[in-house]
């Protein structure tokens, strides 16, 4: 696992330099500073599935680094929102303060507007894809995960259950988080067959498997984890009194769940043979994290 935590520490730093330039393009502003802030840091792990999923389709580096910071400026916008007080009223992410809480809350918002439309700025652009076909589809697919089909609707859902009087059951906490964490998730695993006009289903049945057993592990996480690593406050989840994966199946089985699905989508890469050892390491990575 060491080459892994090589590849994907090198990943992150490019794709953060990649963001970070973009970022400075804009005027200088608050809202520029605090979309810099905001994008600092975090593992990026969808950005390196993004670069690994290219590698494997024969697409250039530099190309795939275009996708790989519009995917991690969508999970920074996301960050910033959700940690807003409306949402999940957070004052501590990746280490730091939350922007609204190092700014104010009209900063918070707009940033993460901006950081979206960022997002759909590089996608948009030629060096993002090799065809205009295939462009397209990396800007539709984004759509439908980041949107109201996908992560949108899944965090709507999860502050719906939080005023709701029966707890979630398993299946609508696995449709739930499907959206809320796997939709991105799965869009950076196929973004590489995407720019390639290839078949995305081996990768959409590894994404989904690591995108679940992801959330196990946040949850899982959010009981045995060590606040300092992991960079945020620990225990919300018990004291929102909230399902989750470790609610329903207990510790052990959460943590059996998981070990199931990292199985699936280690298996799910057997087409790419040999070639797709970074990403059989991503899924084993998912769930030994303690950030
Ligand atoms: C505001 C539309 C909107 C959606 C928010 C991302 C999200 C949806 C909520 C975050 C809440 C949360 C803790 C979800 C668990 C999974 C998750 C997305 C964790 C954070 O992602 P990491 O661990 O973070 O990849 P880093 O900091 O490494 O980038």
């Amino acid at each position: 696992m060491s080459s892994f935590h090589a590849a994907l520490a090198e990943a992150a730093s490019r794709i953060e330099a990649r963001l970070q330039h973009e970022i400075a393009t804009l005027p200088e502003s608050e809202v520029r500073a605090a979309m810099a802030y905001a994008a600092q840091g975090g593992k990026k792990l969808r950005g390196f599935l993004v670069l690994e999923s290219a590698r494997l389709h024969g697409i250039a580096p530099d190309m795939a680094l275009q996708a790989a910071a519009a995917i991690e400026a969508i999970h920074a916008y996301s960050l910033v929102h959700d940690d807003l007080p409306a949402m999940d009223d957070d004052d501590l992410r990746r280490g730091q303060p939350t922007v609204h809480v190092k700014w104010d809350e009209a900063t918070a918002i707009l940033a993460g507007d901006a950081l979206h439309t960022l997002a759909f700025g590089l996608l948009a652009r030629d060096e993002a894809a090799p065809t205009p076909e295939a462009r397209l589809d990396l800007v539709t697919s984004m759509v439908r995960a980041a949107g109201g089909a996908g992560m949108v609707l899944g965090q709507a859902r999860d502050i719906a259950a939080e005023a709701a009087d029966t707890p979630l059951s398993l299946a609508q906490i696995t449709e739930l988080q499907a959206g809320k964490t796997g939709a991105l998730i799965e869009w950076s695993a196929c973004a590489g067959a995407r720019m390639a006009g290839a078949d995305t289903s081996a990768l959409t049945r590894y994404a989904q498997a690591l995108g679940l057993a992801f959330q196990i592990a946040d949850d899982v996480l959010d009981i045995e984890g060590d606040a300092d690593l992991a960079g945020k406050r620990l225990h919300k989840d018990a004291q929102a009194n909230k399902a989750t994966f470790v609610s329903l199946l207990g510790l052990d089985g959460a943590k059996a769940r998981a070990r199931d699905l990292v199985r699936c989508a280690r298996d799910a890469l057997s087409p790419y043979g040999s070639r797709a050892g970074l990403l059989r390491d991503a899924a084993e990575f998912v769930i030994a994290r303690q950030m």
